[in-house]
């Protein structure tokens, strides 16, 4: 396959006639098509994922649709996200080295990217549903993010090459625009595509889209996730964009990576161990939870700091950009005023980070993209029961999330939440 050819979708059965001659593929998995087996896996919203077996290995194929696959082609979608996923994925490599699948190919115009198989890795999600306690990620994913949230912004790069970084995510703008209505806006309004656990969670949706200081809550989250452009934002990193086993962890999907808040995915993957801790109550058909639940909390909490000692660490030995310069501290033995700066910072995003993770809570459960977390709960009564005490601690920490000081008292919030009976 030629970059000049006009797009068009691969499918199981095109896939060898049309990559056979792929160098990077062929020297992956070996050049006889006749021994390729080729599976789509895509379970994600808009894209297709093809692994493609051959004699000597496996590669993953991911083509980006020209519409949204959860919605179908009624929601167009333009296809060069799968370029601002490829850049973001290089740039990943290079600040958080390991963290990514390894990039084999390239492909523009049929918006296309051969990438590392990760196997015998699978999705956080699922594996947080079964209930297994995996040891490394909260250390994985928070080094990650402060490596790649640290790195990408103007206390690390030069500001002529973050301005360039800017300019080119900044055109990303339909899958941003998803993000700012589907998580900011349309969880509190009737919007066309929202669903909800009906009729149990009827009246608490009621309440949400009647409450006033949530709605406004969240468009100043809006306003923080549009307008500060910090750093180069994954831009949805949940545990469905993460792939592990027992010892490793991978992140994924980079898709809707742009600049924006630091805060943003911090809150995000948060938001989702959370989710993940009131979804318990729904997997115990084969045994009680209470380990997982309590595994789950220690993860928020190791995740917070590992980002926060990571991030600390980075400031005090990358700080290179524009931003704080050494010239106005550390150069002029003024140790104190550097670390003055980075509490002012982390504070900022710990602010922000639960406004993020609160929202996230609420579109998950109110919006177009569910999580399967609570859409694997069969019983609709024990379902709406979990997605309701979900969006009580929500609203929780979004509305009050300049009050609440330290992670031990997020969580405890959440046990007493979780704890309530009924809906
Ligand atoms: C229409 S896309 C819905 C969601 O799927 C992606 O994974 C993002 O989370 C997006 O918000
Ligand atoms: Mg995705």
């Amino acid at each position: 396959m030629t970059g000049k050819l006009p797009f068009e979708a691969l499918s199981v059965d095109t896939l060898a006639a049309r990559l056979g001659a792929n160098d990077a593929l062929c020297s992956h998995i070996g050049k006889d098509t006749s021994r390729w087996k080729v599976r789509e896996v895509g379970d994600g919203n808009l894209n297709l994922v093809f692994i493609v077996e051959g004699a000597t290995g496996a590669a993953v194929v991911k083509q980006a649709l020209p519409y949204v696959r959860l919605v179908g082609d009624s929601w167009p979608l333009p296809l060069k996200r799968s370029f601002f996923e490829y850049h973001a994925l290089t740039r990943q490599e290079a600040r958080a080295p390991g963290s990514v699948p390894a990039i084999h190919h390239f492909d523009e115009s049929q918006a296309l990217i051969i990438m590392e198989y990760l196997s015998p890795h699978i999705i956080l999600r699922r594996a947080l549903i079964e209930g297994r306690q995996l040891p490394n990620i909260a250390r994985d994913i928070g080094l990650f993010m402060a490596r790649t949230l640290f790195r990408g912004s103007d206390l690390h790069m030069a500001t002529k090459d973050r301005k360039a970084d800017l300019a080119l995510f900044a055109d990303n703008v339909e899958l941003c625009d998803i993000t700012e209505n589907l998580v900011f806006s349309d969880p509190y309004f009737d919007a066309k595509m929202n669903r909800h656990t009906s009729p149990q969670l009827d009246s608490v949706v009621a309440e949400l889209r009647a409450d006033r200081d949530l709605k406004v809550e969240a468009q100043r989250l809006k306003h923080i996730f549009a307008a500060n452009a910090e750093t180069l934002l994954h831009g949805d990193l949940h545990s469905g964009s993460i792939m592990v086993t027992e010892t490793e962890t991978r992140m994924i999907d980079p898709e809707f990576a742009f600049y924006g808040p630091i805060a943003f995915d911090v809150g995000m993957l948060l938001a989702n161990f959370w989710m993940a801790f009131f979804s318990q109550r729904g997997h115990e058909q084969n045994g009680k939870r209470d380990t997982m639940r309590a595994y789950l909390l220690d993860v928020t909490v190791d995740t917070w700091s590992v980002f926060r000692t990571e991030f600390s660490h980075l400031w005090r030995t990358e700080r290179t950009g524009m931003l704080y310069q050494k010239s106005l501290f550390e150069d002029q033995g003024d140790r104190l005023g550097a670390e003055q700066a980075l509490d002012h910072m982390l504070h900022q995003v710990w602010t922000d980070m639960l406004g993020f993770a609160g929202v996230e809570v609420h579109r998950r459960i109110l919006g177009l993209a569910h999580n399967a977390d609570f859409e694997t709960i069969a019983d609709e009564d024990l379902r709406a029961t979990c997605e309701a005490k979900a969006l009580k601690f929500g609203r929780h920490i979004a509305v009050n999330r300049r009050q609440i000081h330290s992670i031990d008292e997020v969580n405890k919030l959440a046990t007493l939440i979780e704890q309530e009976n009924g809906i």
